[in-house]
Order: C-alpha cells, then structure tokens, then sequence
C-alpha cells in the first residue's frame, strides 16, 4: 500500500468554510498528504467575520493529539487559533511528548474582523511554545505583537524576526502581505536573511494565514528543505487567493482547490482538442475551408483568465500537398488571434470555450444559413483606434446578437486583411463537428 505523509492541524474551527481547520485540510488533500486534527475552538463565523466563538477544554485538545499520535504518528504538525492560556499549555506539553515538527501560526484574529485569541494568551505563547517549534508565521502585524516593534519597511521585519527568534524557534518567517507581497525567512542560529519574492495580489485573502502555515507543514513533511517549503507555500497561497470566489458578503475565502482541479481542466481541455484535431485532420475536404493565412483551433478552459488558459495549435492548421496539416503540437498558450476570440466571447458566455477559423466565402456563408447556424458579424471599417481587433470585433457581432454568443461570426475583410468566418462552441469537438458538416457540403 501506498504511503502518505501524515501531518496534523491543532486548530480552530471557521463554519463558513474559508479559515481555520477547514482551510487546513482543504489544503492538506490539495497537498496529497493526510491531515488530521485537532479542534481548539469552534467559531461561529462567516466571510464578515467572528459572530461567536466556544472554547473546548484543554483536555480535550490534548486527547485528539494524543489519540491521533498514538496511531498515525504525524511527522509535522501546525498551531492555528490557540484562544486560551491553558490550551497554549496542554499542546506545548503534547507537542514535547510527541516530538513532532511543529509550524506555529501565531492566529490573533480573523481577516473578516474578530479575535481569536485572549489578550493574556500571547504572553504564554511566547513563553511556552516558540521555545519549542521549529517555525513561527506571523503576518505582520503578529510579529509586531510578538517582538513590540512596529514594522513598515523589510529591514523592521529583520529586526523584528532577530526579537522573536530570540524566544526559541529555529526559523521566523514573516508572511508578505504587508511587505509588498514578500516573505521574510530568517533563521535564528546563523542569522540569515532569505526573501521570497511575491507581489500583492487581487483577491480574497479569508483563510491565507491558514492555507500558508498548512502548506508550509505539507512540503515539510514531504521533506522539502524550508526555503524551498516556504518558496512553493508562497506560490500555492498566491494561486489559492487569486482564485478566491465571492461566497458572502465579506472577504472572499481563498481557493485552495484551484491547484488540484486546475490540472484535470487543463487535462480535460487537452483531450477535446486532441480528439477533435485528429478528426479534423483526417477529413481531407478540410482543405477546402483552410484561408490563406492558416486556421486554429483552440479552446479555453473553465474560467480561462488570459491567453495562457486557451490551448490552441502551435503554428496553425494550414494546407500542405492538398492536405490538412498540423504545424506543431496543441498547447496552452500557443494562439493570441483565436486565443483572444475565445476570451471574448466567454466574457459574454462562459459555455462558448472553443473556436475554429475558417475560409470567407459567400459560398460557405450560405451553407451555414442553411444549416440554420446563428450567425453575427462585424465591419473591420467601422474598428475605433488602439483596440484589439478580435475583442473588439467579437463583441459588437455578440452585442449585435442581443448579447448571444452566434455559432458564427464573420467578417468582410479589409485593407490587407483576409475576410474570415469563426465556428464558435461549447467545445473543439462541437466546433469540428460543425466545421465538418459545411466541407461536406461546400
Ligand atoms: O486565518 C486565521 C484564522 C485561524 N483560525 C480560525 C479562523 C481564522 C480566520 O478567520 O477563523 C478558526
């Protein structure tokens, strides 16, 4: 049987889905490690933050951690909401017996608004377990509550790092959002300074604390060193809040599935085009539809964002010896012209993922009227300065359409430019299905 790394979160519970324990191992699956936990608190929360919060007893912390050790032995383990000072004592003394690495995220409050720790807890906190972890995460504003410094610059965040790894941990890293978008690593026992570079992203931020200090834990326990846990941690977080979805009212929570399903979308995309090129490439009365400069076919994954969600095929299908050709292989990010139709009409239905760019004739335009295509178009004389053709002329032949994406869109042409008719569709497979029919009848 397969092994997994086992990682533990000793943590506080967020009913809104976004924080806390739930953000943990979402993020621990993503991760492919096995998560397990230990419960501090249950909130009673949403994305506007802290309604309400109940505190287990200590002892019943301890019994999660200790019933949870005794049999899966996590190799590392985090700390998230620690509310009270006798909790604070009960896991620093499960965290001694049990030996496991341990990441601690200094949780004062919510990112909604709300707190999540007693004010004298900080103080056992410091005293009792940054002695013992390896790692402490504070954002900024923890570590300026932590080391008593204020810190507006990254050299602050140096200063404050050297205060707090004077308590005990053997590395502090000091979490970016406030030091434009970097993390500081410091490591206490030869007092050296890394920076993880990062920017400042749009995007819900509910649950990043969490989702960093769960990550950090992962990579960790997949025995990364801890730049490199901490460099991928960084990346995985930034992905998980750029794609973070408005949910409720308040900070949207980060989205830490994205990096799972991302790939099988990208999959999904990439076995529609292979399939439905092939297709196209076997059909030798393709040809007929192939314009001067070339076809491509393309298709944008779920919630494609830019060009480099849209695959396409590199260099274009064009004729060669009377028959369709492939110039390169399907990739993502290989079509700007198709790539950048898709994009648009997506932008008006997010069901439109493919497109395929055909020969003009009034010949092929009359076999899709007959085939009672919807079809719309656009007058390249008409385009307004310093536009994007193709997002541009897409959008007036979907506005002219009441707002709905046709199956066809085409243009006459103009000074230079090839007139040009585009198949759109809920997939490639749908697009070459139909491109298909009208060279059969062309
Ligand atoms: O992100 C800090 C955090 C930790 N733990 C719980 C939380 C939050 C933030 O909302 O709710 C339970």
């Amino acid at each position: 049987m397969k092994k997994k790394p086992v990682v533990m979160s000793i943590a506080g519970s967020d009913s809104g889905g976004g924080a806390g324990i739930e953000a943990d191992l979402k993020t621990f699956s993503a991760l492919d490690v096995h998560g397990t936990c230990a419960i501090t608190s249950v909130t009673s929360q949403n994305t506007t933050g802290v309604i309400d919060s109940f505190d287990l007893p200590p002892d019943v912390v301890s019994s999660q951690i200790k019933v949870v050790c005794d049999d899966m032995h996590p190799s590392w383990a985090k700390t998230g909401m620690l509310p009270t000072s006798e909790i604070i004592e009960f896991v620093a003394k499960c965290a001694k017996r049990y030996g496991f690495g341990l990441v601690v995220d200094p949780v004062m409050s919510a990112e909604a608004g709300g707190s999540l720790m007693r004010m004298e807890a900080l103080s056992t906190l410091i005293d009792k377990l940054l002695p013992i972890c390896d790692v402490i995460t504070p954002n900024v504003q923890e570590a300026q509550a932590i080391s008593g410094i204020s810190i507006n610059t990254v050299d602050d965040a140096i200063k404050a790092a050297r205060i707090i790894g004077k308590k005990g941990p053997r590395y502090v890293i000091v979490t970016g959002g406030h030091l434009e978008g970097s993390d500081l690593i410091y490591e206490t026992s030869t007092k050296d300074t890394h920076v993880v570079p990062g920017e400042l992203l749009q995007g819900g931020t509910h649950g990043s604390g969490c989702t960093y200090s769960s990550a950090l834990i992962s990579y960790l326990a997949k025995e990364y060193s801890l730049v490199e846990a901490a460099t991928l941690s960084k990346e995985f977080v930034e992905r998980a809040i750029f794609n973070s979805s408005d949910v409720g009212k308040g900070v949207a929570p980060v989205d830490q599935s994205y990096y799972i399903l991302d790939n099988s979308k990208r999959y999904y995309v990439l076995k529609k085009m292979n399939l439905a090129l092939s297709r196209l490439l076997k059909n030798p009365s393709f040809v007929n539809l192939i314009p001067e400069v070339g076809s491509n076919l393309a298709m944008g994954k779920e919630n494609a964002y830019d060009l480099s969600d849209i695959a396409a095929v590199e260099g274009r299908i064009v004729k060669m010896n009377n028959i369709p050709k492939a110039v390169g292989c399907i990739g993502f990010g290989k079509s700007s012209h198709v790539g950048r139709i898709i994009l648009t009409s997506m932008s008006f239905d997010p069901t439109k993922t493919s497109c395929l760019n055909i020969k003009y004739s009034r010949k092929i335009l009359k076999v899709c009227n007959e085939m009672n295509l919807n079809i719309s178009s656009f007058d390249r004389s008409l385009e307004p300065d310093n536009v994007s053709t193709m997002d541009w002329g897409v959008s007036e032949a979907i506005k002219a359409f009441d707002g709905v994406v046709p199956d066809i869109i085409y243009d006459e042409g103009g000074m230079g430019k090839e007139p040009m008719i585009r198949i759109i569709g809920k997939d490639a497979v749908a697009v070459v299905n139909i491109a298909m029919n009208i060279a059969d009848q062309v």
